[in-house]
Parts: structure tokens; C-alpha cells; sequence
């Protein structure tokens, strides 16, 4: 049931849209929490809901130096999938793709989850043996896969170019058809609503500038309104990850790198499945609105550039040309770029800091977005407890120490 009855939707409408109640608070920064999340995006936001409506704290504020889903967040290209190779991955992405398929529910706020299947194309007969043994691999981990024929593929899309004179011939795939899209405004905007229903404060322009710590333990933040009190603190900013944990005294395996994408001008429906080419370095997707939504692989070098530049993007739609000709009239619309963090073996980094009380959520690249339930849910499971959910327990900062890294980049299905 909407938060919102019939009769004040018609209201609203006849009044210009002047008189909706605002989804969450704007409330003054408190001198003390009990938790604090540094980062309003889709992680931060989960993070802060999990604590109150899991773990029953009730001080929690998260801080956002910008607006609520300003960064990746709202930046994504919305692929929702937990087609990853290695049992800890697959265990953690499923859990997290199961929480999407009852979100809209769980935060009574329509995110938009359309399971429309992603398909991973295979273009050579390497291709098709690698995604045979990928499928194999998330069926013995218990999650939906198959091949499909170079028929098959062309049955489902049928844009595609599945001529044998296609640049990149196309052999098969692999699809996981409970694999999608969703809203990602509606992914931030449900958690926040919901986190700040249970009075969870969420602070918009506050940027983090420093820590306190006091002989090993944080007992604070430094931001652009002033100091704030807690002994618990989460870190959440995605591409800005090294540059807090600079500030609290300790150095991250994460690069920060641009990774961009654009959208189309409408389109009439013809394209009904997420189609991504690792050969090309093309991805694409059709919007609710019609728009092509279109990606390619991460900027070759590292920077802070949350922007697109036009290089890439021919690169991009070069790859996309190739596989689908009949795009080549259709004008673009707009094109942006969100800051990655990076790690070597393109998993996420969820726990423990060198700094008692500080906790860590990043290494998400270019594939968070899909994490964002379970990220969230385990780092409020770690800062709650102290201790890690069985989920990410193996995605800790010590597996850099250890040597038991989880190499996904294959799973990334991008370029990196
Ligand atoms: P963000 O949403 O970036 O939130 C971090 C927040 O921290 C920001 O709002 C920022 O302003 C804030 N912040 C930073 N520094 C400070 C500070 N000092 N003080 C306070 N606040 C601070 N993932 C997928 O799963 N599927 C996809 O299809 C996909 N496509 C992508 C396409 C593109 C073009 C990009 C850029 C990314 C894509 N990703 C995708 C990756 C995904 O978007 C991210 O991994 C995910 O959104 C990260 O979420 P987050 O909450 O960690 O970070
Ligand atoms: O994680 O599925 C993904 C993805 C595709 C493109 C960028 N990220």
C-alpha cells in the first residue's frame, strides 16, 4: 500500500504538486550517535536502515557530503545479476539479488526490480566454454544459469546481429533470466525513506574532513558542520574510499577510476533483455523510458573525474554498432561518468579497520549496485557486533595480508 492515499495524490496534482510531505527529514547534525555512516548512497543508506530495523540501535545519522544518491548510486546502469564464480561471491550476490526480488515490499516503496534476464554474449568458441563454465559453477552454488544457442540468442534479441558477417560473431551466451534492472533513485530514495521513518537522521551536505581517535578507538567525525560524537562509524563512499581512510591513518588496496555511461534518446520497446558483450566492451539495456542505456569498460587511468568524455564514449558505441547496426541513427541523449573504487581482485571490501570501531564498506567498482541490500545488511551486521556476518567474512581488509583474495574480474562482465 503507498504511503499516499487517492484522494491526496488528487490533491496535490490540483495544487501544483506545492503540498507533498518530504520523504525524509532535513534535521540539524546531533552532537553524538550511536552510529554513524559516512556516505549517502545506495550502501550507506541500507547500512543505516539494517541497523535500526535489524539491530535495533537508535541514534544512527548517516553524513552526505552532497545529496542522497548523488554518486554511483544514481550513476548506475541498474544490472542486477549473481552470476559470480567463487562460493563466497555467490553466496553473498544471491543473497543479495533474493533481498531485490522482496525489496519494493520490504521498504513499501516501488524500486522498479524487472527481471527481464542478463545475458552475457559468448563470441568465439572460448567464450562459450568459459560461460559454460561459469553456469556450471553458480548451478553447483545453487543460482539459475543456462547457455543459450547462437539461435536462442537470436530469438531473444532480435536486434542483435547473429549473421555469420558480424564483426563479433556471436556464438551463444549465458543469461540468468532472474537477473534485471532496477531504479536506482528508487533503491536510494526507499532506503532513505524507510531508514528515516525510523528516525534514522540523514544529514545532506556534511562532508567528512577528519576522525578523532583516541589511543586507537574513533570517537568522532570532523565535518563541514561541525564535530560529531560516535564510537561507531561507517565508511561508505565508494570512490573516495582511500581518501577517508588517508584521513583515519591507514592505506587501502582500492584506485579510483571513472567509469561512464550514456543514455538514447527514446526508443519504441526493442530491446527486452540486459545485453552484455565482454568481447566488444559494450553493455546495453532499454529503460522503462525507452532509452538505450548504454556502457562501456572503466577509464584506462586513475582519477577523481566523475564525468564522461567523448573518446570512451565513441569507443563504446563503436562496440555497440558492431553488435546491433540498426542503432547507428539513433541520437544520444546524455552521457556521465561516477568514480570506482577499485580493488585487484574486484571484490568488495566489507568489515574491520586498523581503527577500533571503524568499519569499511568499498571496493565495489563497477558492480555495487546489485550489492547494495546485502552490503548494506552486512556492514550494519559488523558495526552492530563487532564482528563479521558469515556473508562477509571473507571479503575483509586481512585477505591482503593473507594472500586469500576472491579474483572475480571475470565476473565483472566489463572491461577493467
Ligand atoms: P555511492 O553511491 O557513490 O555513494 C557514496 C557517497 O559518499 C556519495 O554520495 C558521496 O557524495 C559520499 N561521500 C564521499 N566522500 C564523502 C565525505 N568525505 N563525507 C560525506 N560523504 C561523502 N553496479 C551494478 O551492480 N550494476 C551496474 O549496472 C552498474 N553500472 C555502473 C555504471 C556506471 C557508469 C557506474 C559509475 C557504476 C556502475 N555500477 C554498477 C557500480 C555501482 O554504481 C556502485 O558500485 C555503487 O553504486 C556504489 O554504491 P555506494 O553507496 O558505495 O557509493
Ligand atoms: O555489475 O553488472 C554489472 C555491471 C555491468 C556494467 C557495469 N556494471
Amino acid at each position: 500500500m503507498s504511503h499516499y492515499s487517492a484522494l491526496s495524490i488528487a490533491r496535490n496534482a490540483l495544487s501544483g504538486h506545492s503540498n507533498w510531505d518530504p520523504a525524509w527529514r532535513s534535521p540539524e547534525p546531533a552532537a553524538a550517535y550511536d552510529a554513524i555512516v559516512i556516505g549517502g548512497g545506495g550502501h550507506g543508506l541500507a547500512t543505516a536502515y539494517y541497523l535500526v530495523r535489524v539491530h535495533g540501535l537508535v541514534k544512527v545519522a548517516v553524513l552526505e557530503k552532497g545529496w542522497i544518491g548523488g554518486g554511483n548510486t544514481g550513476r548506475n546502469t541498474t544490472i542486477i545479476r549473481s552470476n559470480y564464480f567463487y562460493p563466497e561471491s555467490a553466496a553473498f550476490y544471491e543473497f543479495s539479488l533474493k533481498q531485490y526480488e522482496r525489496l519494493s515490499s520490504e521498504l513499501n516503496f516501488n524500486i522498479m526490480f524487472s527481471q527481464r534476464g542478463v545475458l552475457v554474449l559468448g563470441h568465439s568458441r572460448h567464450d562459450m566454454e568459459m560461460h559454460r563454465r561459469s553456469a556450471n559453477a553458480m548451478r553447483l552454488n545453487g543460482i539459475d544459469a543456462d547457455i543459450l544457442s547462437r539461435d536462442e540468442v537470436a530469438k531473444l534479441v532480435p536486434a542483435l546481429d547473429c549473421s555469420p558477417q558480424a564483426r563479433f560473431p556471436i556464438w551463444g551466451g549465458m543469461i540468468q533470466r532472474r537477473g534485471g534492472t532496477a531504479r536506482h533513485d528508487a533503491v536510494a530514495w526507499g532506503y532513505a525513506r524507510a531508514a528515516d521513518a525510523r528516525g534514522v537522521d540523514i544529514i545532506q551536505n556534511c562532508e567528512v574532513t577528519g576522525f578523532t581517535i583516541h589511543q586507537g578507538q574513533v570517537t568522532g567525525v570532523e565535518t563541514t558542520r561541525g564535530a560529531i560524537k560516535s564510537n561507531r562509524i561507517g565508511i561508505a563512499v565508494a570512490g573516495h574510499s582511500s581518501i577517508l581512510a588517508a584521513k583515519a591513518g591507514f592505506r587501502l588496496p582500492v584506485k579510483s577510476y571513472a567509469l561512464q555511461a550514456m543514455v538514447s534518446e527514446p526508443l519504441k520497446p526493442v530491446l527486452d533483455t540486459v545485453v552484455l558483450s565482454p568481447a566488444t566492451g559494450t553493455y546495453l539495456s532499454q529503460s522503462d523510458k525507452g532509452e538505450l542505456v548504454i556502457g562501456g569498460g572503466l577509464d584506462l587511468y586513475a582519477s577523481y573525474a566523475q564525468r564522461g568524455n567523448l573518446p570512451v564514449n565513441e569507443n563504446t558505441i563503436t562496440g555497440m554498432l558492431a553488435m546491433f547496426p540498426t542503432f547507428s541513427r539513433v541520437r544520444m541523449l546524455r552521457h556521465w561518468g561516477g568514480v570506482c573504487d577499485v580493488v585487484h581482485d574486484s571484490s568488495p571490501i566489507i568489515g574491520k579497520t586498523p581503527v577500533e570501531g571503524l568499519y569499511l564498506s568499498c571496493g565495489w567498482g563497477t558492480g555495487g549496485f546489485k550489492a547494495i541490500p546485502a552490503g548494506g545488511y552486512c556492514l550494519a551486521h559488523t558495526m552492530a557486533t563487532g564482528d563479521p556476518h558469515e556473508l562477509n567474512a571473507a571479503f575483509g581488509l586481512d585477505r591482503f595480508n593473507t594472500g586469500a583474495l576472491i579474483d572475480e574480474a571475470a565476473a565483472a562482465s566489463i572491461p577493467h
